[in-house]
């Protein structure tokens, strides 16, 4: 499916992107009329997608940006807010190293001045992040910024120097390892010893520890060649609440979505040229949000609301197991669909 008809169906069917997925998010800190990165800009992070301006354009404080667009599902990433308490004022210096993407992340800022700030960041599913926080000064290599983050294990680390002719960490950004439990939300906090700088942020979920067992695999190879594969990160504890299911290697541009029984099996329904993993009562989460674009699909699993063959849906219980596989439409037969192999998961 293309971003285009999602937004088309989100906007028909008035929900809002994926509830419980981990969001990605891209922000271009400063002065909000200057050029932002493109959407094939990765920055240090290599995350591509949608950059957000964050950024007033009186240069006053504090400045709240609320539902940021998604880098991954490029939809607003609905809840989540983030707010920069104070800065002196939206600053701009072309400096002569960057140029093109560079300089729209990096040439304008949040001047912090001598002060300190913080940016807070709220609304983000729980889970592993890494928050990469641009804070060097592009109008002087002595100027540096301490970037501090809570909760994370990992230090405060200073950022500056001169333009080293890419990204490198210490020098133009510092990076943290963050977990979001709760609802919690993240606070960078940002000092200086002369002058502070925040040029921009990208919050990217970590991939977590893999769960469950793969079956039925590997898959019949889809339309590029090579089989769907399906992954299973997070926590087996119900308790945890915090499972994402991953496929992989599928037809870029195609729709698909994730099925999910108690029951395993092994068909080949009409129309499929793969085979499908699952028997009994299989859901499906295809509502709008819930259905995704190859050549990955991603969704956090929400174990309160596990959908059924009929409407409604089922808790997880502690001993009970769900069998997850990715249903895909796939090229060139007209109607074709293939699958992913599938995977299995005995929660406790
Ligand atoms: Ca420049
Ligand atoms: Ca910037």
């Amino acid at each position: 499916m293309q971003r285009g008809l999602l937004s088309v169906l989100v906007a028909i069917f008035g929900v809002s992107s994926g509830a419980f997925a981990r969001q990605a998010i891209n922000l271009d800190a400063g002065d909000p009329a200057a050029p932002i990165p493109a959407e094939t800009f990765g920055a240090a992070a290599g995350q591509v997608g949608t950059w957000n301006a964050f950024g007033n354009p009186l240069g006053t404080s504090p400045h709240t940006l609320s539902d940021p667009i998604d880098a991954v599902t490029g939809l607003p990433a609905t809840g989540v807010e983030i707010t920069i308490d104070t800065y002196v004022a939206n600053f701009t210096f072309d400096n002569p190293g960057t140029a093109g993407d560079d300089e729209a992340l990096m040439d304008d800022l949040f001047d912090l001045g001598a002060g300190a700030a913080r940016v807070t960041i709220s609304g983000l599913a729980d889970g592993d992040y890494e928050i990469y926080t641009y804070a060097w000064a592009p109008d002087s290599a002595t100027f540096s910024t301490i970037v501090d983050v809570a909760p994370s294990a990992d230090p405060a680390q200073s950022i500056g120097g001169a333009w080293p002719g890419g990204y490198a960490l210490g020098v133009t950004h510092a990076l943290h390892t963050a977990s979001v439990s709760a609802g919690g939300q993240i606070d960078i906090d940002l000092t200086t010893p002369d002058i502070g700088s925040l040029g921009g942020i990208q919050i990217v979920p970590v991939a977590s520890d893999p769960i469950g067992t793969n079956y039925c695999g590997p898959a019949v190879p889809n339309s590029t060649g090579v089989p769907g594969v399906i992954s299973a990160f997070g926590s087996t504890v119900v308790a945890d609440q915090n499972v994402q299911i991953v496929a992989d290697q599928l037809p870029a541009g195609l729709f698909g979505y994730f099925l999910v029984s108690r029951t395993q099996g092994m068909s080949t329904p009409m129309g499929s040229v793969g085979v499908l993993c699952l028997d009994g009562d299989i859901g499906r989460y295809d509502d709008p949000p819930q259905i995704f674009s190859g050549p990955t699909g991603q969704l956090a699993i929400d174990l309160t609301a596990i959908p059924t063959s009929t409407p409604g849906s089922q808790v997880v219980l502690p001993g009970e197991t769900l069998n997850f596989q990715c249903w895909h439409r796939d090229a060139p037969l007209p109607g074709g669909s293939n699958f992913t192999d599938a995977v299995s998961i005995l929660f406790q």
